[in-house]
């Protein structure tokens, strides 16, 4: 009953795309979680490069089935864009399951979040402006649509009117906008969902049983541990729950069915959006890591802040996720650096501090406390055996594993789907 959990432990574009389509190979099922197309997942086989944002990874692998579980915020329109997409490239995406307890992301949810970004203006989060936030906000304000609701004209009808009547003297009356018009609303709906049905499921069902029967299900958390919505760096973070625990509430499935918690981790530190990043570079060492790396954003295409690796964030996320190994992406990008910074602790208003600050104001005000480690100049995409890298190369990974407290497994080498080393 193998169930593998696989999340970002950091603040995301990890390469968790890559490192689920390498274990997605391998599993049955592999099930989305958490957040909707604001995620954005690289994963390259041969000559093809895929980005999807809110199908899960697993599509690509013709021998498993991919799940989109009831924690996801769907937008039907951009799940319908990358099914087409996939399909005209030949990846066949009939097995998609998606949940009927999924919260969808109606058209007014794109528009409420970028009024509000605007409206917040230099306390703005920096969202993806897809409409996440909203979504989840009516999910918890009791007023969302879910997948079912989008199959009963009448219901439906009831539904968007109740969702919208708060909203429209919102937008009519404070942002001076038009009001969003409940029966065109719901006429869009309702198409929309006559083409969603045919992909509709009871996932949770479909999930137990499939773990019931000894079948392995790969759970793939979108965003990351420091953007989650109880654990990030409040309040810059989504609205969902990318760490292990969602997982569960997620899909419906129990605590008791996880063998393995994944904690995916870049070799240094990316971040988009707005939000405290100790490591953080300015200036030339930052914009060589984001050349060397190609550090843009798959949704939006913005360029990703990029800092040294910051072993307090990987303790924590150790932590809350209860790691059981990691898999370390990246490492290639580092080649040619003399010396390498690594975080090892903070210091905060003159104290060390080991472990993660849970008071906002102490976070914003750490400052990195450095060790620094030899580099390697050789090329190290073509190794695959952990003892044919560059000595210090090695002890880098080796001294990452110690200061995160938890084991390394898997390392990454560069893009492509053989680029890795696997650690016994
Ligand atoms: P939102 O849109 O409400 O979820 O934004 C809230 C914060 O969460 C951050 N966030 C992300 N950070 C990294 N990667 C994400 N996905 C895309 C990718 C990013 C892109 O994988 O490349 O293309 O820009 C992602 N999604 C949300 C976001 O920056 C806000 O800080
Ligand atoms: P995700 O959101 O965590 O799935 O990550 P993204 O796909 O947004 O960003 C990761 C990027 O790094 C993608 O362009 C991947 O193709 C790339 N990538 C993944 N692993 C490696 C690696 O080990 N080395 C290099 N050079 N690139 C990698
Ligand atoms: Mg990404």
């Amino acid at each position: 009953m193998p169930g593998i959990v696989l999340i970002g432990a950091q603040w995301g574009d990890e390469g968790k795309g890559k490192a689920t389509d390498l274990i997605g190979t391998k599993v049955d099922y592999v099930a989305r979680f958490n957040g909707g197309n604001n995620a954005g997942h690289t994963v390259v086989v041969g000559d093809e490069s895929y980005a999807l944002h809110l199908l899960p990874s697993g599509i690509i692998s013709p021998n498993t089935t991919p799940v989109i579980g009831n924690g996801v915020v769907v937008d039907p329109e951009v799940l319908f864009q990358e099914i087409d997409g996939l399909e005209s490239r030949g990846v066949d995406c009939s097995r998609l399951l998606v949940s009927e307890s999924a919260h969808i992301i109606a058209p007014y949810h794109r528009v409420l979040d970028k009024v509000t970004e605007r409206f917040l203006g230099k306390h703005k989060i920096g969202t993806t402006g897809r409409g996440i936030g909203p979504a989840y906000a009516d999910k918890i304000n009791r007023v969302g649509i879910r997948v079912h609701d989008l199959f009963n004209a009448e219901h439906l009808h009831d539904k968007v009117e109740a969702s919208l009547h708060q909203k429209n003297q919102m937008l009519v009356k404070l942002y001076n906008r038009r009001p969003i018009d409940v029966d065109e609303t719901t006429d869009e709906l309702l198409k929309l969902g006559e083409r969603l049905k045919p992909y509709v499921a009871n996932t949770s069902l479909v999930l137990n049983k499939a773990l019931d029967e000894g079948k392995t299900v790969l759970f793939e958390g979108g965003q990351a541990t420091m953007l989650d919505v109880d654990h990030g760096t409040y309040p810059f973070v989504t609205s969902s729950n990318p760490t292990a625990g969602g997982a569960c509430t997620g899909t419906g499935v129990g605590p008791t069915k996880i063998t393995r918690v994944i904690g995916v981790s870049k070799a240094y530190v990316t971040r988009v959006g707005e939000g405290p990043f100790p490591t953080e570079l300015f200036g030339e060492e930052g914009d060589w890591l984001r050349a060397q790396g190609h550090e843009y954003g798959v949704t939006t295409g913005r360029p990703r802040r990029c800092g040294w690796f910051d072993a307090v964030v990987n303790r924590y996320a150790a932590q809350v996720n209860g790691l059981t190994d990691i898999v370390l992406t990246k490492l290639d990008v580092l080649t040619g650096l003399k010396e390498i910074p690594l975080c090892v602790a903070y210091d905060v208003n003159g104290e060390r501090r080991d472990d993660m600050p849970t008071d906002q104001a102490e976070f914003a005000a750490a400052k990195p406390i450095y060790e620094s480690m030899p580099g390697w100049d050789e090329d190290i995409s073509q190794v695959h055996d952990f003892n044919d890298l560059p000595k210090t190369c090695q002890d880098y990974v080796k001294r990452l594993e110690e200061l995160s407290g938890c084991r390394i497994s898997v390392i990454g080498t560069g893009p492509q789907r053989d680029h890795i080393i696997q650690i016994n």
